[in-house]
């Protein structure tokens, strides 16, 4: 049995849709937004320390980010009907078009939604900006207390991810706030394929 922890008006409706397609047994339990900040409730916090829908759980495993949800679910029920052959050229635009959804496509929209807000009296869009970076970006501390890398102690495709984030964090000064990054920052720079990336960036300018 799949649990869904669904937040009102959010991204929780593409996986609500996912599991119809996938036809398994899943049970929604439904949480709503603070009428005033527009927030989840502490109570999915919870679940999972970001506190943010949506969540699945499923056997023990808490899974979260809509994007990991719809690969792994997909893969898992579906991978037949819902996702190209893996290796065809299909299956490369298909993990395109995932990803977009999420990042590409959702920052404008997402930033134009804050400006929309901003000039609140209460300057939404930079105390939500700097709540949600500490917020976000303490949870990542959190869960490199003790660890060199993100995943399976090893380098993997979510580090090469992650280290833009951190380069960004470093150019805004942010590292010294969270020291597991920090160190996570140094090992990442660590290897020598790293090394070669500062190299060449600079090179092509
Ligand atoms: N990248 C995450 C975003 C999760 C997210 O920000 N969810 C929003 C709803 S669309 C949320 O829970 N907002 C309430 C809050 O931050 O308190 C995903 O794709 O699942």
């Amino acid at each position: 049995m799949i649990i869904l922890h669904h937040l009102n008006q959010s991204r929780s409706k593409r996986i609500i849709w996912l599991l119809e397609e996938l036809d398994v047994e899943y049970k929604v339990i439904p949480y709503h937004r603070d009428s005033v900040t527009f927030l989840a409730p502490p109570e999915l916090k919870t679940v999972h320390p970001l506190g943010k829908s949506p969540v699945i759980e499923e056997q023990g495993k808490v899974i979260t980010e809509s994007g990991a949800i719809t690969e792994y679910l997909i893969a898992k029920y579906a991978a037949d009907r819902l996702a190209p052959a893996l290796g065809s050229n299909d299956h490369l635009d298909y993990l395109q078009w995932l990803h977009f959804a999420e990042s590409s496509a959702a920052l404008p929209l997402l930033l134009k939604t804050f400006v929309a807000k901003d000039g609140a009296p209460t300057n939404f869009l930079a105390d939500y900006a700097e709540v949600e970076l500490d917020k976000v970006m303490g949870y990542v501390n959190q869960r490199l207390e003790g660890k060199r890398y993100l995943v399976a102690d090893k380098l993997t495709g979510a580090d090469i991810m992650m280290s833009f984030i951190v380069d960004i964090l470093g150019k805004f000064g942010l590292l010294e706030r969270y020291p597991n990054i920090a160190k996570y920052a140094q090992q990442l720079a660590t290897h020598p394929n790293w090394q070669k990336a500062e190299q060449l960036e600079v090179q092509y300018g």
